[in-house]
């Protein structure tokens, strides 16, 4: 077998990848056709590709990497991690010294009393874990007939069959179908769905949504609601204030556990270590994944509370994964947890640094074509329209000019992605000032060149 180095020609890696991965969430024929970018490492905020590229990664991978890439001390954690003990299960009544340690830190860091973990690989493993759980929670405490799960359109809680029900992406249900007991109410986001309503009246009103569900569905059906503090990948989809308040006050009224998933908004995203901290919210169980461990590991966890945690420890939980708990990912989660306390990052990030991407990033709302701009901490989102007084959509498939945005952003080595006609950032909160005027920059060139684009592509047409 031939060794396959980064030092290959970038177009037999693309030849090589075309023949035999398949990517997630891409048309293969497409990336197939054109190849696929190569990216071969990354240092702080910036990532290099095969042809020497050097881009900056305002998306942290995939929401993640909130430490920035290329910390040493996390791979050293690793190597010794892995010498001493690569794998053991924490099932059948064993543990070890990395589970425990890092559940310790974990119920310390998490608000109020969230202080017991249940540890899977991934997001989606985690918010499937959740549906057990909730639902088992209610058979235990003798109400087996509360399995109802309340979520929201355009919400991601995973891929996994159960994460996509719960997520409200209509794409992903098109392909895969539904689990039973899963409900979906409306989004808060006042921007493209508010009308004439202010963006008060209109959180009030989402909110609301929620009780009229539980009403409609019978309150003793219902057991749980779940809800991204800030919706990440249906596009920074940041509530109005009224939102989270109702909402915390209908799940008190109707005894409904309250799940937020933090998969993205924990650990620092959003100027605090947890997203419900920024927003106000008191969940029974939070989903933390992605800046749990930087990406530099997969690892993921339900952090439940004392309530949740003595119910469900009176019975056996018929669940659990091979690699829950996994050693070597979390130690190197306890590491990253620690050099984001010890260095102060989550508190730079939330102090100096997020009010300072807010001033620029706010910058490009004079853009012509920029119609809404919104940020929480390091994640924020830029709304493309072709009339900003009117919040007009385009009249082309909703994503069209987005991505011809983003392309523009690949061709200034800038990433950002698109959701929709939405432009997202979620920058490693280890960005500095000196990066972040680049990014804002390179956005702006990027809007410039897709706006040229646009209107010599005819598509400068607002939908009617
Ligand atoms: N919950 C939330 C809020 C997420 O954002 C998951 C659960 C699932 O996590 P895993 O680890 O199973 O992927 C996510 C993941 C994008 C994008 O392009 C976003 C995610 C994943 C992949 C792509 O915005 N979020």
């Amino acid at each position: 077998m031939n060794k396959i180095t980064n030092h290959m020609p970038t177009e037999e890696l693309q030849r090589l990848d075309a023949a035999h991965h398949m990517h997630p969430f891409t048309t293969g024929d497409e990336v197939n056709a054109k190849g696929a970018r190569v990216i071969t490492r990354a240092k702080g905020v910036t990532l290099t590709d095969s042809e020497g590229n050097e881009i900056l990664d305002a998306m942290a991978g995939l929401w993640c990497v909130n430490l920035g890439y290329g910390r040493e001390e996390l791979a050293e954690v690793a190597a010794r991690q892995m010498k001493e003990l690569p794998y053991y299960n924490t099932f059948f009544q064993t543990t070890h010294v990395p589970a425990i340690a890092l559940s310790e830190r974990l119920a310390q860091l998490a608000p109020g009393d969230l202080n017991h973990v249940f540890y899977s690989g991934s997001g989606s493993e985690a918010n499937d874990t959740n549906i057990r759980m909730v639902r088992t929670y209610w058979a235990e405490k003798g109400k087996p007939e509360k399995t109802v799960i309340i979520s929201r359109h355009n919400a991601y809680h995973g891929s996994t069959v159960a994460a996509s029900a719960l997520g409200g992406m209509s794409g992903m249900h098109a392909q895969s179908g539904m689990i039973p007991d899963i409900h979906h109410i409306n989004q808060p986001n006042w921007w493209a769905e508010g009308g004439d309503m202010s963006p008060e009246e209109f959180g009030l009103a989402r909110a609301q949504e929620l009780e009229a569900a539980i009403l409609e569905l019978g309150e003793g059906r219902v057991a749980a609601f779940i809800g991204e503090p800030v919706q990440g990948a249906g596009g920074v989809v940041i509530p109005p204030e009224t939102y989270w308040p109702e909402i915390q006050r209908i799940c008190d009224k109707y005894e409904i556990l309250l799940i937020a998933d933090e998969v993205i908004c924990g650990f620092g995203r959003t100027g605090n270590w947890f997203g419900c901290q920024t927003l106000g919210i008191k969940p029974d169980i939070m989903t933390v994944a992605k800046g749990l461990s930087s990406g530099y590991a997969p690892i993921s966890a339900s952090i439940v509370s004392d309530e949740v945690a003595t119910v469900m420890n009176g019975c056996e939980f018929n669940h659990g994964y091979t690699y829950s708990g996994h050693p070597v990912s979390a130690a190197v989660a306890l590491e990253n947890l620690r050099i984001l306390d010890e260095e102060g990052i989550v508190e730079t990030a939330g102090r100096e640094t997020a009010p300072y991407l807010k001033e620029r990033f706010e910058s490009l709302g004079d853009h012509p074509m920029v119609g809404d701009v919104r940020i929480v901490g390091l994640m924020g989102s830029l709304a493309l329209t072709p009339d900003k007084t009117t919040r007009a959509k385009f009249a082309s498939d909703a994503g069209t000019v987005g991505f011809m945005c983003r392309e523009r952003c690949f061709a200034n080595n800038l990433i950002m992605r698109h959701v929709g006609d939405r432009m997202v950032i979620s920058p490693p909160l280890v960005i500095t000032k000196a990066e972040i005027d680049t990014l804002i920059e390179r956005a702006r060139t990027a809007l410039d060149e897709a706006y040229e684009e646009v209107k010599a592509a005819g598509l400068w047409v607002a939908a009617s």
